[in-house]
Parts: C-alpha cells; sequence; structure tokens
C-alpha cells in the first residue's frame, strides 16, 4: 500500500479564484486605462480605431493571463497524491473538479476568437458609428462568455475552501489513525494524546474532517489523525464524512487505534463496533491494529475483562475523558 510521500497538502497554496463579475469588471477597468499616442493630424476615424482595438487587445491579453493563473495554480487532481486526490473527490468530486478547470481555461480560447473577429470589423470599416457598435458589441459578448464560466469559477472557489484546509501529514512521523463509531470517544483520546485540539461533544458525528495532532513532549515522534465515526455498513452506502475516514486509514496509517465505547452511551450497541472492527480489520489487513476500550469509567470490571478476552489484539482501557490509560497506549505503539 503507498504511503504518503509529501509532506504537505498539495492544495495549501492555492490563491484566491474571482467571480466572474470581478474578472470582468478588472478586464473592462484595465481597457478603460488604455491610452495611445497618436500624432494630432492622424485621421479621427484612425485614431478611434486605433485606441478601440488596443482596448480590445489589453482585455484579451488580461483574460489571457488571469485564466491560465488561476487553471496553472491549482494542482492537478490526478498527480497529487491519492490520499489529498481521494479526499478531493469526496469533497469536490473528480470530473466536476476536471470539467470546471477545463472549462475555464478554454475560455481563452473562446475570448481570444471572439476580439479577432471585432478587430477585424473594427478594422474594415472606416465610419466611427461603426467602431463603436462593434467595440459595444464585442464588450457585451465577452460579458457574457465570462459568466458562463461562473458556476465553474465558483466551485473551484469552493475547492479552494474545502482542500486548503486538510491537514499536512509528514511521511517521516510515525502516523496513527483512529477509528471508531461516532461518539466513542476518539477526539477525547486525540485531544490528551496531542497538540490537537479537536471539537468533543455527546453528539455522533461531531467531528467531520479529517484532523492531526503533533505529540507534545519535545521530541516529534508522531502525529496523530482524528476521523470521522463510522458505521458498520458496506463502503458504497458510507457517506462523504465516513469516507473521509477510509481515506485516512488507508493511506495514512501505520498503526489503527481502534476505540470502543462498551458503555454504549455512544449510541450504539458494542456488537455493532466489534463488527465494524473485524471488518476494517479485514479491511486493512497489513495494518497492525490496538484496540482500546474506552470510557472504562462506566463499565464494571467484569465486562471490562469479558470484553478483553474476546479480543485478539492487544488491548487498553481508557478514560479518554480525563486521559488515563491514553499515555500508555501512546507509548506501547512508539515503543
Ligand atoms: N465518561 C466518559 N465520557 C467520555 C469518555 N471519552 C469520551 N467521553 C465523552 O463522550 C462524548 C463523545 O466524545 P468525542 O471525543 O467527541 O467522541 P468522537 O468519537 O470523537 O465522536 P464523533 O466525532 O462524533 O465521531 C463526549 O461527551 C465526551 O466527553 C470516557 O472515557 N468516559
Ligand atoms: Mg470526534
Amino acid at each position: 500500500m503507498s504511503k504518503i510521500s509529501e509532506s504537505v497538502n498539495p492544495f495549501a497554496q492555492i490563491n484566491y479564484v474571482p467571480k466572474s463579475e470581478e474578472l470582468i469588471d478588472q478586464a473592462f477597468r484595465k481597457a478603460s486605462r488604455v491610452e495611445v499616442k497618436i500624432p494630432k493630424k492622424v485621421r479621427r476615424i484612425i485614431r478611434i480605431k486605433r485606441k478601440e482595438i488596443k482596448k480590445l487587445r489589453v482585455i484579451e491579453q488580461f483574460l489571457d493571463s488571469r485564466l491560465t493563473r488561476i487553471v496553472k495554480q491549482i494542482p492537478s487532481i490526478d498527480r497529487v497524491h491519492p490520499f489529498y486526490s481521494e479526499l478531493a473527490d469526496i469533497l469536490i468530486g473528480r470530473d466536476r473538479f476536471k470539467k470546471a478547470l477545463g472549462s475555464i481555461y478554454g475560455t481563452r480560447r473562446v475570448v481570444k476568437r471572439l476580439i479577432s473577429n471585432y478587430i477585424l470589423k473594427i478594422k474594415r470599416t472606416n465610419e466611427v458609428e461603426e467602431v463603436i457598435r462593434s467595440s459595444r458589441a464585442a464588450y457585451g459578448r465577452l460579458n457574457s462568455i465570462i459568466h458562463r464560466i461562473e458556476d465553474n469559477l465558483n466551485l473551484m472557489r469552493e475547492a479552494r475552501q474545502k482542500l486548503r484546509k486538510l491537514p499536512s501529514v509528514d511521511p517521516k512521523k510515525l502516523t496513527i489513525v483512529i477509528a471508531g463509531y461516532p461518539n466513542v470517544g476518539k477526539s477525547s483520546f486525540v485531544a490528551h494524546a496531542s497538540t490537537a485540539k479537536p471539537e468533543i461533544a455527546e453528539y455522533p458525528f461531531t467531528t467531520q474532517d479529517v484532523k492531526i495532532g503533533h505529540n507534545q513532549r519535545g521530541l516529534s515522534i508522531f502525529q496523530i489523525v482524528d476521523t470521522p465515526g463510522l458505521l458498520d455498513r458496506p463502503l458504497n452506502e458510507r457517506n462523504p464524512i465516513e469516507l473521509q475516514a477510509i481515506t485516512a486509514l488507508q493511506y495514512l496509517a501505520h498503526v489503527i487505534l481502534y476505540i470502543v465505547d462498551p458503555s454504549e452511551t455512544c449510541g450504539y450497541p458494542l456488537k455493532e463496533q466489534l463488527s465494524l472492527y473485524a471488518d476494517l480489520k479485514e479491511l486493512f489487513r497489513e495494518t497492525p491494529f490496538i484496540f482500546i476500550i474506552n470510557k472504562m469509567d462506566l463499565v464494571e470490571k467484569s465486562k471490562l475483562d469479558e470484553l478483553r478476552d474476546t479480543i485478539k489484539d492487544e488491548c487498553f482501557e481508557t478514560n479518554a475523558l480525563k486521559g488515563d490509560g491514553v499515555n500508555e497506549a501512546i507509548e506501547r505503539i512508539i515503543n
């Protein structure tokens, strides 16, 4: 299985993507500032033609470079590491992503052709009226061409917002990924094991995306990845929130720390939690698992022992609310 090889989120550096309105405003404003130095003795019609042509060229050049810049700065979804590529697919959609970029980039050609046509029209006439009419028509058409990519620009703005927040992962560090049912105490565990300050709450699906924490004690030995809760169901029935957890398990985990809540105060039966555990072990056969029995403060000792006996992997008991047992489990993984 290929683990992560880049150390940073490839989408972290995407710059602001303008709205179509902003693009067109900037283009027209640039054109309105155009000045041409033409000797006074040159006929008025020639002067006007030159000026209008220059304005259109300025617009063409501006849109060409601006649209190119927007597209080129966005990493190709097919070329980034599969961890990021899959997250982008889950959060935005691979095809939508590619189509939007293609259409933004392709608009350069449409603009170019349109402007060439109008420049030709302007060159061919000797009537001031006709020059003005052609210019106006060109602006109108440009306006609608750029507005046609409004949805695509909006999608790339959405992509930027969602993707730049993805965690950066250090490939040289031991990576522990947490998994388990919703509400079992995954984020509470991560909060005690690392620098991360995840949101913790008494309802399921509090954590909605993959978050990364680093160990607190001086040396940077490991990173720990908090994930959204998983339900026990087939992959193709999983929602986008759960799929992010699966992607992290698949591409990042050197060790999977599976957390259960035998008190069932999470709202899900232990039986289902154990069934998911078996499924994940099947899915990620090559990755070592550590089994965490959390909320031990809410369960009788005899029940804990009984559960411990049924688990083949190494077990730890924790109270992630207070942090009891968390360091023992982490130290075991590190050593
Ligand atoms: N009594 C007790 N409560 C705990 C323990 N661990 C977590 N909790 C509580 O359980 C609830 C859920 O904790 P979270 O850490 O948000 O659980 P999670 O697994 O990250 O939940 P999702 O992000 O929704 O999947 C919170 O109210 C915690 O305070 C524990 O060991 N004992
Ligand atoms: Mg959580």
